[in-house]
């Protein structure tokens, strides 16, 4: 199938693994042509050129921009089509969706088989985190989509040369990709066939008729569950976490937290925050360094966001950016006259256009019945974080950037504080462990439905949460330089309405910033430690020139202890159902839990 020139690509990598692979991928889905990418412009700009002229893209009026359209039915994630191919007999966690190994592979190869008849394959060679890092992965791509692939030159740093440092070695992640049959619209047709399957011991995935980056993007989500994998297996970390730099005005020194949030608690807008650095906004790689701190690198190089409410008063950095110069994609938005349009732009939204529906009028019915809402609320743009002003210059670095501070951010309106810090590394463990994230109520007066998510990693999860949780725990004993552990919830709520503004997560994020310097007290609660009222009144004052009440003060950092404990129940019955949880993690569960009903009476 490989021309001369394409044949001396793929040979100059010295690797018979990648050769097989490719041989193989060729014989099982059958493609038409077969095309071998590098790092070189002009095979990007390929990339590009194909996926608008294969109708994958389409310009916008914006030189450099394009739209995309997932197919009705793949407009995020399919969680349950997502599994881990496990051998007979073996259980892992009931937190895990997995399915037998040889069932699931004959499944998702016979949906691979002849997928690529009359299309393009592309194999294409990119790197997890920092080139010529102890941090790299190198991981290849085989996909039928030109929208992948140029995704991922966005989202990915270059991989053809990384490669070459392997000498020939299988120590590579492997994806591989089918959109499937396309349909008039060039969408997936075959969505009941959809299929995400994960081999952690090959550190290879098959996914097959889907579109949505979540879905095919193989070095996005489905490269975090074979990194946590092999991290969990050795002695790092992969967490579904940002990486930033926090600013204090006239202290002249930058801290850097990593941010675990699960979907819709202020992840990226927390590493957005005005006048702080972002390095990545999804997954980091994590490991100890010899000068006692844990290390952090971006995993990616571009951010894959959801675009909603993205206005030039909630979120200036990135209204700049999506409506700038500049290569970009926007996804399931909707189009006028080649001008995007989504939720929440601060703008009123036309009445008619094309969308993730096909032509869309206002009012209209989807194909399964439900309304139509014009642009999708996961609406998404990709672009890269170099380009963006707040762009951390350490962003790249091999060795990544000492972290002071773990975030993990959860969402509920009666229970949290708006921040606080764990009372030592394991008590932070359980602070992590132990996020949830609260849904908007679908009725009024309904509450709200509250979804556990251990770390934000849910989702992403392959070992045993026990085995998850003890290296967490562990990673604790091997630093000099402990990180603090903080937890914050941006959405407490008084009669329905919230008792936080929009930026008040910057006064958060300099407290912390101060906790990991000694700058300031904190007042010890049995959740954790909270900040004092004169500390926050002073930052409330200097950052965001508001003036913090004490009225306001009580009101938000209450301990409700109630609550509280309704969450504790919660947790004691989740963690229960586990086996081989720490001992540490379990004497951290229920200690809290004595503190809240020691405090309550
Ligand atoms: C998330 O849902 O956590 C995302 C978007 O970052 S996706 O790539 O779909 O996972
Ligand atoms: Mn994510």
């Amino acid at each position: 199938m490989l021309d001369e020139k394409n044949r001396k690509i793929l040979e100059d990598l010295g690797n018979e693994h990648i050769i097989k692979k490719v041989e193989e991928a060729i014989e099982l889905c059958k493609p038409e042509k077969v095309t071998i990418l590098t790092d070189s412009q002009e095979d990007i700009d390929y990339i590009r050129k194909i996926s608008k002229e294969n109708g994958e893209e389409k310009p916008l009026t914006m030189k450099g921009h394009t739209v995309h359209f997932d197919s009705y039915y793949d407009q995020a994630r399919d969680k349950e089509n997502t599994k881990v191919l496990l051998p007979k007999g073996k259980y892992m966690s009931d937190f895990i969706n997995t399915t037998e190994k040889e069932q699931g592979l004959k499944e998702v190869l016979s949906f691979l088989d002849g997928s690529m008849k009359g299309k393009e394959m592309l194999v294409c060679f990119f790197c997890l985190g920092p080139c010529n890092s102890k941090f790299a992965i190198p991981s290849l791509q085989i996909t039928d989509s030109f929208y992948v692939a140029h995704s991922e030159t966005i989202l990915f740093r270059p991989g053809y040369e990384e490669f070459k440092k392997l000498n020939g070695s299988d120590k590579f992640f492997y994806f591989l990709h089918s959109a499937g049959e396309l349909d008039e619209r060039n969408n997936t047709k075959n969505i009941d066939k959809r299929r995400i399957y994960i081999d952690l011991e090959g550190s290879r995935v098959f996914t097959v008729n889907n579109q949505y980056a979540g879905n095919s993007v193989g070095l996005k989500k489905l490269a975090i569950r074979l990194a946590l994998y092999k991290a969990n297996h050795e002695d790092w970390l992969c967490e579904h976490m940002f990486v930033m730099g926090v600013h204090p005005e006239g202290k002249n020194r930058v801290t850097y937290f990593t941010g675990a949030f699960p979907s819709a608690c202020g992840k990226t807008s927390t590493a957005m925050v005005p006048g702080q650095t972002i390095i990545g906004d999804d997954i980091a790689y994590l490991r100890v360094w010899n000068d006692g701190y844990v290390h952090a690198v971006n995993v990616e190089q571009g951010i894959f966001g959801i675009i909603q409410d993205v206005n030039p008063e909630d979120d200036p950095v990135i209204y700049k950016a999506v409506t700038t110069l500049r290569e970009l994609i926007v996804s399931n938005v909707l189009v006028v006259d080649g001008k995007p349009h989504w939720l929440g732009m601060g703008q009123d939204l036309p009445k008619e256009g094309y969308n993730y529906a096909g032509d869309y009028k206002e009012e209209m019915k989807g194909p399964d019945g439900e309304s139509v809402s014009p642009a999708n609320k996961n609406a998404r743009y990709t672009i890269r974080i170099k380009e963006l002003d707040n762009a951390d210059p350490d962003a790249d670095n091999p060795d990544g950037v000492p972290i002071g501070g773990f975030i993990y951010g959860g969402r509920d309106s009666d229970t949290s504080v708006p921040v606080l810090e764990s009372l030592s590394w394991s008590h932070g463990v359980y602070v992590g462990a132990t996020v949830e994230s609260e849904t908007t109520a679908a009725a009024i007066g309904q509450a709200g439905i509250r979804k556990h998510n251990p770390m934000a990693n849910l989702d992403f999860l392959v070992v045993p949460v026990g085995l998850y949780l003890k290296n967490h725990l562990e990673l604790g004993k091997k630093l000099k330089n402990l990180p603090k552990i903080f937890h914050t919830n941006y959405f407490l709520k008084e009669n329905d309405k919230y008792l936080n503004a929009i930026l008040d997560k910057k006064v958060w994020l300099l407290w912390m910033e101060g906790r990991v310097h000694g700058d300031y007290e904190a007042i010890e609660t049995p959740i954790g430690f909270i900040p004092k009222y004169e500390d926050l009144r002073k930052l409330f004052k200097e950052a965001l020139n508001k003036e913090y009440t004490e009225d306001d003060y009580k009101k938000q950092f209450t301990i409700r202890v109630k609550k509280l404990l309704e969450k504790a129940e919660r947790m004691k019955e989740v963690f229960e159902k586990e086996k081989d949880l720490p001992e540490e993690f379990v004497k951290e569960m229920e200690e809290e839990r004595k503190r809240l009903e020691t405090y309550e009476s």
